[in-house]
């Protein structure tokens, strides 16, 4: 995350000297300051948001969750930056057909890791910012049954993109 961070900037510096401080400021800005509370031991990989082949529809979020915390946690909810709402999604067979449904809290254990996958587990980020787009790093932010918070970016890819 830090260096596709890192190789946006340098583009955009090559670009403006005005880009250049904007960066700066960015770069030197410590993280996660607005947390008011961080969860030990989670760890994000592999965060991407898909954007809806239609314009307007749901995107979803998908990424890999591992826990080494000490509390027995459930994840509650998660949250994603300009959705209008955010849901966790189970996908599951119906009348023989794929559905969703709203997944049951997710608990959190060591060694156990959570997967949100295409055609598993995603969130469902409604009503989508228009500012998303293919490039672009959208917020999100994890909430735990103790209220503690965990945030990452997760890059835009187009609909048509790997998933
Ligand atoms: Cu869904």
């Amino acid at each position: 995350m830090t260096m596709i961070k890192h190789a946006a900037c340098t583009a955009i510096a090559a670009f403006s000297l005005l880009g250049l401080a904007a960066c700066t400021d960015k770069a030197e800005a410590p993280t996660d300051t607005a947390s008011p509370v961080l969860v030990e031991g989670v760890t994000i990989s592999n965060a991407r948001l898909v954007l809806a082949p239609v314009a307007g529809n749901p995107a979803a979020v998908y990424f890999d969750l591992s826990y080494a915390g000490e509390a027995a946690v459930t994840l509650s909810s998660v949250t994603v930056e300009g959705a209008g709402m955010s849901m966790i999604h189970q996908t599951v067979a119906k009348d023989g057909a794929m559905t969703m449904i709203e997944a049951e809290p997710i608990a959190l254990s060591t060694g156990t890791p959570v997967t949100f996958a295409p055609g598993g587990m995603h969130v469902m980020a409604m009503q989508p910012s228009d500012a998303w787009k293919p490039g672009e790093n959208v917020k999100v932010t994890i909430t735990l049954s103790d209220g503690a918070t965990y945030n990452f970016d997760a890059p835009v890819r187009a609909a048509g993109e790997e998933r």
